[in-house]
C-alpha cells in the first residue's frame, strides 16, 4: 500500500496557495471546505491515500479564450472569456456564466469549486463548472450584448454539450443573454438540445427556474426556523442585491408573511422601514429587468432613504445576502450578531468573509451557507435538463413541489452531518461541506486514479 501524504490543513492550504498564486477568492473557497473536511477525514485513511480533496481543488480544466466584438460605434473590443470545468465525478459539468467587469480566473475557479459541492447536495447528477467574462453588460445596447454573446459562444460551443457541460445564468447573464447564447449554439451546431438552462419558455425553459434560487434560499431559512418551531412569518428581513436572486427571495419572504426592509445594488441600498410590498417589488422588477435602472429611483418614487454601502448595520431578525461574494465583511458579521440577527441564508455565492462565517457559527445563529441555501437554482436547472432530454415540460405546481422537496432534502442532509454528539445545535456549514464531499469523493474512489 502506498504511504499516504497525510498533510494537515495548514500544509494543504499552503500548497493550494503556492499552486494558485494570487487567487485569493479561490483560496478562500477551498479553505471554507477544507476546514470541515479535514476533521471529517482525519480517521478515514482511504480519502487521504487517494488525495481526494487535493484532486477536487485542482480543476479538471480551465479554458480561457479571446472574445472580440464590435460596439455600436464600430470600435473593435477585446474581452477575455473562461470556462472552468472543475469536476464531473457525479454528472456532466454544470454551472452558470457571469458577465461582470470584476470577473477573474480566481473568481471563476472559486465559483466552479463551490458549484461542485452545491450540485452534489442537490442529489441530482451534476458536476461543477463556472464560466464568464469581464464583459460589462451595463450601458450596452441589446445589439452590443447580442454580438458579444454570439462571439462568446463561437468559442465556447466546442467545449459544452447537453451531456458534457451545461452552462446557465449568473450575475449579468439572464434571460436575454441565455437567448442570444442558445441561438448561436443552435446556429453553429444545427442541434436543438438542452445545452443551456434558464432558457425562455418558448424554447425549452422550465417553469420556476427564474424564481428557484431566491425561493429556495427562503425555503431553506423556513426549514431552519421550522426545526425550532418558528417561521419567517412576522420577521424583519434585510435583503441585499436587487437582481434575479434578491427579487424572488423578497417575493417568497412576502408570501411567507415576512417584511423586507432593504434591497441594494452596486450604488448602495434603500431602507424602507414600512416594508417592500408586492406593488413596490413589481416596480423593482420593472426598474431592474426592463429599464436596467438604479435603486436611487426607488428612493425617489417611494420617498425612502438611500444610502451608499451595505445594509448590514440595520437591526433585523433575518438577513439574506443576495448580491455578490464577500459583501458581508467580518466586522459586518459581528455587527449583525451584536444587533441580534437570528438567521442568515446566503442567496449569493460566498457572500460572507471567512472570519465572518466563524463569527456566525460561534454565535450559534441559524447560518445557511451558500452551497446549501442557494442550490435551488441549479436544482431546477437539473430538472430543466431532464425535461429537455425527455422533450416534455412539467407543470409549474409539480416543479415548485420538487424544488421544495429538494431544499428540504438538502436541509435534512445538513442536519444529519452538522450536529455534534449530545448537542442539538446544527452547524450547517459543517453539515453542507461533509454531506457534499462524501458523494463526490466516493464517486472518485470508484473510478480509481483518473
Ligand atoms: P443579477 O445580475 O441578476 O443581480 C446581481 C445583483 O447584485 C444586482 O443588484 C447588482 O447590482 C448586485 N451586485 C453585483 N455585483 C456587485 C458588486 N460587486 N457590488 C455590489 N452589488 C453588486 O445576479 P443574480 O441575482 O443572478 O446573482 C446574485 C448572486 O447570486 C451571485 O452571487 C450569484 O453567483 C448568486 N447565484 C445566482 C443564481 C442564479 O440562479 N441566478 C444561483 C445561485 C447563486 P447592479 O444592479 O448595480 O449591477
Ligand atoms: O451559482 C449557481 O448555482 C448558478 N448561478 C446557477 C447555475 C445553474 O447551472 O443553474
Amino acid at each position: 500500500m502506498a504511504v499516504s501524504d497525510h498533510v494537515n490543513l495548514e500544509a494543504f492550504m499552503a500548497g493550494v496557495e503556492r499552486h494558485n498564486p494570487g487567487e485569493t477568492e479561490f483560496h478562500q473557497a477551498v479553505y471554507e471546505v477544507a476546514d470541515n473536511v479535514f476533521d471529517y477525514i482525519d480517521d478515514k485513511e482511504i480519502y487521504h491515500e487517494a488525495q481526494i480533496l487535493r484532486r477536487i481543488a485542482e480543476p479538471d480544466r480551465v479554458l480561457s479564450f479571446r472574445v472580440c466584438w464590435e460596439d455600436d460605434k464600430g470600435n473593435i473590443r477585446v474581452q477575455r472569456g473562461w470556462r472552468v470545468q472543475n469536476n464531473n465525478a457525479i454528472g456532466p459539468y454544470k454551472g452558470g456564466l457571469r458577465f461582470h467587469p470584476s470577473v477573474t480566473q480566481s473568481i471563476l475557479k472559486f465559483l466552479a469549486f463551490e458549484q461542485t459541492f452545491k450540485n452534489s447536495l442537490t442529489g441530482l447528477p451534476m458536476g461543477g463548472a463556472k464560466g464568464g467574462s469581464n464583459f460589462n453588460p451595463k450601458g450596452k445596447s441589446d445589439h452590443e450584448v447580442m454580438r458579444f454573446c454570439q462571439s462568446f459562444m463561437t468559442e465556447l460551443y466546442r467545449h459544452v454539450g447537453e451531456d458534457t457541460d451545461v452552462p446557465a445564468g449568473d450575475i449579468g447573464v439572464g434571460a436575454r443573454e441565455i437567448g442570444y447564447l442558445f441561438g448561436q449554439y443552435k446556429r453553429l451546431t444545427n442541434r436543438f438540445v438542452g445545452v443551456l438552462t434558464g432558457k425562455g419558455m418558448e424554447f425549452g425553459g422550465s417553469p420556476i427556474r427564474t424564481e428557484a434560487t431566491g425561493y429556495g434560499t427562503v425555503y431553506f431559512m423556513e426549514s431552519m426556523l421550522n426545526r425550532l418551531s418558528d417561521s419567517v412569518d412576522g420577521k424583519r428581513c434585510l435583503v441585499s442585491g436587487s437582481g434575479n436572486v434578491a427579487q424572488y427571495a423578497a417575493q417568497k419572504i412576502l408570501e411567507l408573511g415576512g417584511k423586507v426592509i432593504t434591497l441594494s445594488d452596486s450604488g448602495g441600498f434603500i431602507h424602507d422601514p414600512h416594508g417592500i410590498d408586492a406593488d413596490k417589488l413589481a416596480f423593482v422588477k420593472e426598474l431592474k429587468n426592463l429599464r436596467r435602472g438604479r435603486l436611487t429611483e426607488y428612493a425617489a418614487e417611494f420617498g425612502v432613504e438611500h444610502h451608499t454601502g451595505r445594509p448590514w448595520a440595520l437591526a433585523a431578525d433575518l438577513a439574506f445576502p443576495c448580491a455578490t461574494q464577500n459583501e458581508i465583511s467580518t466586522a459586518e458579521a459581528k455587527l449583525l450578531v451584536a444587533n441580534g440577527i437570528r438567521g442568515v441564508s446566503e442567496g449569493a455565492n460566498m457572500p460572507t468573509e471567512q472570519e465572518g462565517i466563524h463569527a456566525f457559527t460561534e454565535a450559534r445563529i441559524l447560518f445557511a451557507p451558500s452551497k446549501a441555501a442557494n442550490a435551488g437554482g441549479v436544482a431546477v436547472s437539473g430538472l430543466e435538463m431532464s425535461q429537455n432530454s425527455a422533450r416534455i415540460t412539467w407543470k409549474e405546481e409539480e416543479l415548485e413541489n420538487l424544488l421544495r422537496d429538494i431544499m428540504t432534502g438538502i436541509h435534512d442532509r445538513c442536519v444529519e452531518h452538522g450536529r455534534s454528539p449530545g448537542d442539538d445545535h446544527v452547524n450547517y456549514v459543517k453539515g453542507a461541506n461533509i454531506a457534499a464531499f462524501i458523494k463526490v469523493a466516493d464517486a472518485m474512489l470508484a473510478y480509481g486514479v483518473v
